[in-house]
């Protein structure tokens, strides 16, 4: 299960959250103690394609798609240097797939900011450049060795691109916008990066920062815009009220806000998505399930999800898009309009295909 981890300064939201992704029952405080481990919890993906599935079919089970969350907590500035205890917590980030800045816009007497100011990109910045300088000391060590070490032609080609990685870091640029190819993309992979890993941007806002010109929340979600990172705006407190409700009034509140779909829903969907993740669907009468594969991935590698002998005595798949099949109204009637297509192994996989694998034992 790859993991997406949430990253930002004391008091920015990250428990709530957690919580709020994983039910996990990890301690919310007003006050940062210093008191720090790594929390986890196992998120479900949203899928409203299962819920029209389940109705379809009436199954003994309904099974999302998940992903793993951590909280990462003790970043503050000068962690990289070894400020708190953040920078034992960098290591473990380099450890995770994708990373979630969780941007404080909320204003709380009772929640004091550690920098004493509410400025959700130079908190952005601050934690950014802790990842930054973690990272440039990592490409350092190495490039260190490879100069002082017996000089290998092999090496050359690592050296110059460690290099430039280097010089990128040095001018405030992350390792994720240099336009690397997928050699190099690979050389880098062993480092675990933290300026390379997908991030997504969470802003945490006040209830009226939610709708109407805020000038904050306009001004972080250009910047979003302009380094191209997907941004979730939501505010944890109204979700932690809006988790307590049942399914109708849940309903009713959201309509209320204007929103289908709580932020917490979006923001799942948004990590999932920036791990490079889609979800192929099986249904039946005993379950409808989500699978989660890489974006990509052929038919082949998608029935290996579901079991190593559907890969290996793999015939044909039977592949539906979910929209076609709502759009049908049953399978028997997609059959019927020439919907269901049968795919070989090298098909591509695209998210929402409803598939049922045919493969001899
Ligand atoms: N007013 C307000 N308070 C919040 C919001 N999100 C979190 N908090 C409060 O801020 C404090 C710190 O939250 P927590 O999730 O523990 O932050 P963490 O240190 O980043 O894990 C707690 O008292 C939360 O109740 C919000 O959207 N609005
Ligand atoms: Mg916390």
């Amino acid at each position: 299960m790859l993991t997406a981890a949430l990253v930002g300064l004391p008091l920015s939201g990250r428990s709530t959250v957690l919580n709020l992704l994983t039910g996990a029952g990890v301690e919310v405080r007003a006050f940062a103690t210093g008191r720090a481990e790594t929390e986890r919890g196992v998120a479900n993906v949203p899928d409203r394609r299962l819920t029209y599935l389940a109705d379809m079919y009436h199954p003994r089970k309904v099974t999302p798609a998940q992903l793993e969350v951590v909280e990462v907590p003790g970043l503050v500035r000068g962690s990289s240097e070894g400020a708190g205890v953040g920078n034992r917590f960098l290591a473990e980030i380099r450890t995770v797939d994708a990373v979630v800045h969780v941007l404080r816009a909320f204003t709380d007497a009772r929640v004091p900011h550690p920098e004493g100011r509410i400025d959700p990109l130079a908190d952005l910045e601050t934690v950014e450049l802790e990842l930054l300088m973690s990272d440039l000391g990592v490409l350092e060590r190495r490039l260190e060795r490879l100069t002082t070490g017996k000089r290998k032609a092999a090496d050359e080609a690592e050296r110059r691109l460690l290099e430039r990685c280097v010089a990128a870091l040095g001018e405030g640029r992350s390792v994720r916008s240099l336009d690397l190819g997928a050699e190099e993309r690979s050389l880098l992979a062993g480092f675990g990066l933290l300026t390379e890993k997908p991030a997504v941007w969470l802003l945490n806002v006040d209830e009226g920062q939610l709708t109407g010109d805020d000038p904050v929340r306009r001004r972080v979600q250009e910047a979003a815009a302009r380094a191209g990172v997907p941004l979730v705006v939501l505010s944890a407190k109204i979700e932690s009220e809006i988790a307590q409700l049942g399914p109708e009034e849940r309903a009713l509140f959201l309509s209320d806000l204007g929103v289908e779909e709580s932020g917490i829903d979006r923001l799942a969907r948004a990590a999932y998505s920036a791990l490079g993740l889609i979800s192929f669907l099986t249904a039946g009468p005993d379950e409808v399930r989500a699978w989660t594969i890489r974006r990509g991935a052929t038919a082949q590698e998608a029935a290996g999800r579901i079991h190593s002998d559907i890969a290996r005595g793999f015939i044909r798949a039977e592949v539906v898009a979910f929209e076609d099949l709502r759009a049908a109204g049953s399978m028997a009637r997609a059959r019927e309009l020439g919907r269901v297509r049968l795919e070989g192994k090298e098909y591509v996989m695209a998210d929402g295909d409803v598939v049922n694998f045919r493969f001899h034992v």
